[in-house]
């Protein structure tokens, strides 16, 4: 049933934030402005739910936007954080458990031969760009709209994400030098792809894509355009770099790749590999990876990359994932919220359109079928701020935009996924269409 949220406790909270923080937050897509209301404050996460100042409990499907695959705050990722920490939290020295983690994501992830630990999702992504600039000796990339792969200055051109929910999808503060050497064309055009090739082909140091492009909502490439994306960086010399930040880890043991077969030369990668701490890492080719410093004459540089702490819970996550046959788990969950969503979208009329890739997920609110920035961007935001207010009302948190991916996690049961669509149920409403 609905109930009216006590928010008190979040308002004097952001009241307080909002003095010292630039818009109360530290990162912009929490500011809640794409639902046009107050973020609430939160208190503490177990599971599949969390809890706010106020003591509103939410069944959340941000998951902390991709990293709790577990759930929050897993016993195992807990046990190995404070194991490790009683040992001595950074070192800036080399440890076994930085070997640990690069076999662990060799093994998981077969184009990666070699890997560097990073901070964030950004960092990988401007690293392995600057990695294909120094290997290529090449200076364009090419990106696509609605993609984002973090606040990278050159990346952040038609961006997605916190980017496009603020509708400004360029940035402030970046050079047009910088952007010059970023090309942007629209996903799932091979056309336009290959008029690009053919006219800027031997100047384009890499291809920088997220496979599965979830930072516009949740969208899925079709038949043939990523092997054209390999067949055509392979004949001009240019690297395919995956941004597996989000899909790495989620959608499958080895992200993407190993659900299309398709082999990159690169890989950025994130989240679920922190276990909730702050991680990323990019690798790729052995003989791509020895240009970085101090092999090489590419550098990059982290004082906390490799932390010991944060290595031993994106570790326990993962090893965690593989007792528990994870991946079959999430599946088996995606597939109970996706045919009870299917059912209650054919008496809701053509509005919306459905997608889903094992545990992530987006409904959009638009009749128009879903292949690129340009038909996500016919959605009805003012129904997808209603949506999100009446979830919350039921007591489900969804992102609060429209150009975010849901998450499940191995924490959500049947039950929730219940209550999830009967909420849903109750949230949306006949479309005219
Ligand atoms: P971070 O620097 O935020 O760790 O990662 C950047 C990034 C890179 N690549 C992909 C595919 C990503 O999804 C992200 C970050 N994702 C957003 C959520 N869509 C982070 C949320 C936020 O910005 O607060």
């Amino acid at each position: 049933m609905s109930h009216v949220r006590d928010s008190t406790k979040s308002q004097d909270l952001f009241r307080k934030a909002k003095l010292r923080i630039p818009g109360g937050v530290n990162s912009p897509v929490r500011a809640f402005r794409n639902v046009d209301g107050d973020p609430f404050f939160v208190d503490s996460a177990k599971g599949a739910y969390i809890t706010d100042a106020d003591g509103n409990h939410y069944l959340d499907y941000v998951g902390t936007w991709g990293p709790a695959i577990l759930g929050h705050a897993p016993d195992s990722v807990l046990q190995a954080i404070q194991k490790t920490a009683l040992k001595g939290t950074s070192f800036g020295i080399p440890s076994e458990l930085e070997i640990t983690m690069a076999e662990k994501i060799c093994d998981w992830v077969p184009s990666v031969e070699k890997v560097r630990m990073v901070n964030s999702g950004t960092e990988a992504t401007m690293s392995a760009i600057r990695l294909a600039r120094g290997y290529t000796r090449r200076t364009k990339i090419i990106k696509f709209e609605g993609c984002y792969h973090g606040h990278v200055d050159s990346l952040l051109v038609a961006a997605g994400s916190g980017a496009l929910t603020h509708g400004e999808p360029d940035s402030a503060g970046i050079p047009p030098s910088f952007a010059a050497e970023t090309i942007t064309i629209p996903f799932n055009k091979p056309e336009l792809l290959k008029e690009c090739f053919a006219k800027y082909g031997d100047t384009i140091a890499g291809v920088i894509l997220e496979p599965y492009p979830a930072n516009a909502g949740l969208i899925l490439p079709q038949e043939g355009f990523l092997a054209l994306l390999r067949s055509l960086t392979t004949q001009y010399g240019s690297l395919l770099i995956f941004d597996e930040v989000m899909t790495g880890f989620r959608v499958a043991r080895g992200g993407v790749q190993e659900l299309v077969g398709i082999t990159p030369d690169l890989t950025a990668m994130g989240k679920v590999i922190g276990g909730g701490l702050p991680v990323g890492a990019f690798g790729g080719k052995a003989e791509i990876m020895n240009f970085l410093a101090p092999n090489g004459p590419v550098y990059q540089a982290g004082t906390l990359s490799g932390n010991p702490v944060a290595m031993a819970a994106g570790l326990a996550q993962l090893n965690e994932m593989e007792q528990q046959n994870g991946y079959q788990a999430l599946e088996k969950t995606g597939a109970q919220l996706e045919d009870g969503v299917k059912e209650i979208l054919k008496e809701k009329g053509l509005g919306y359109q459905w997608n889903r890739v094992g545990s992530m997920f987006c409904l959009f609110f638009t009749a128009e079928k879903i292949i690129n920035l340009d038909s996500v961007q016919t959605s009805d935001l003012n129904a997808f701020k209603n949506f999100f207010w009446r979830m919350l009302a039921e007591g489900v948190y969804v992102a609060p935009s429209p150009y975010e991916t849901g998450f499940i996690s191995l924490s959500h049961h049947s039950s929730d996924i219940d209550k999830t669509l009967s909420a849903i149920q109750k949230s949306i409403t006949p479309s005219k269409k």
